[in-house]
């Protein structure tokens, strides 16, 4: 087990009282938990702007299937970037939407690239980009 090291933060009261509601209302048991979290979503954060950390992303795309040459570019970015791309997951949602979540792993630099080519695909109604780390590096 890794070493653990106490510090103390200094902050206004109105500001301890406000994190504290809202700690409460997301079940969190205590601020070492929720401070850790923040700090670990920095480095993370931090680790991304670098471009080169490995980190994996998903990245939703919701559109009409109806739409012309859509899915024949959807699988031209994907095939073009095959080797970053871990899965694809196909949900029809009604008669038109579909939402495509795909999974992608590599450079940071490069998931954004992937999700820049796909999100700006003419007839994407919405496209978002989520990135998470392997968790390597954190305890
Ligand atoms: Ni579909």
């Amino acid at each position: 087990m890794s070493k653990v090291l106490r510090f103390g933060v200094s902050l206004p009261l109105e500001v301890v009282m406000k994190f504290d509601r809202i700690i409460k209302n997301k079940k969190y048991e205590n601020r070492s938990k929720v401070i850790g979290d923040l700090i670990r979503n920095f480095i993370v954060e931090e680790q991304w702007k670098t471009g080169n950390a490995i980190s994996i992303g998903t990245i939703n795309l919701v559109y009409d299937h109806h739409k012309r040459d859509l899915l024949k570019k959807i699988n031209e970015v994907q095939h073009n970037f095959y080797n970053y791309i871990v899965s694809d997951t196909h949900v029809h949602l009604d008669h038109d939407n579909c939402l495509d979540v795909i999974i992608v792993k590599g450079k940071t630099s490069k998931i954004k690239d992937i999700a820049d080519k796909l999100i700006s695909i003419k007839g994407i109604k919405f496209g978002k980009l989520s990135i998470a780390t392997k968790g390597k590096d954190l305890k």
